[in-house]
């Protein structure tokens, strides 16, 4: 994806707890818009594939479980410096850890229900877009 695209997914927890227009809505106000929206379900074997980079590390079993348990909200967010941007926005991966006006800290569960995913570098954020959307998809 071009720089200025990220992409992120509402997780089963956020979904299920009636988040996604509040999380969408904390995006939108960080200045990233929508170019793609989905609901959609992974199953098992499409979550272990999307999570493949954490298949040696001890939680993957339990977050392929967790990240196929229910419904999803996938995403492609456009904004200049959108990665790196959005990765601020959302906070720290521990939601203990999460600063004061971020996504994690307001709707974060736990380490594993952290309410959202982003893209940690440009390279992933067109695999992971490319993983959910064809090119009719997103506008
Ligand atoms: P991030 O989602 O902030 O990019 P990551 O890529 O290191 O974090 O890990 C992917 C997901 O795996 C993370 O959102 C939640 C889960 N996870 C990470 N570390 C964990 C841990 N120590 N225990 C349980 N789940 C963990
Ligand atoms: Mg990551």
């Amino acid at each position: 994806m071009a720089e200025n695209k990220t992409f992120t997914m509402i997780k089963p927890d956020a979904v299920q707890d009636n988040h996604i227009g509040g999380i969408i809505q904390m995006m939108e106000e960080g200045g990233f818009r929508v170019v793609a929206l989905k609901k959609t379900r992974l199953t098992p074997e499409r979550a272990g594939k999307f999570y493949e980079v954490h298949k040696e590390r001890p939680f993957y079993n339990d977050l392929v479980r967790y990240m196929s348990s229910g419904p999803i909200v996938a995403m492609i967010l456009e904004k200049e410096n959108a990665v790196a941007d959005f990765r601020k926005l959302i906070g720290a991966t521990n939601p203990a850890q999460a600063e004061e006006g971020t996504i994690r800290k307001k709707y974060a569960k736990s380490v594993e229900a952290n309410a959202v995913h982003g893209s940690d570098s440009d390279e992933n954020a067109q695999i992971e877009g490319d993983f959910f959307f064809g090119e009719d998809e997103r506008f």
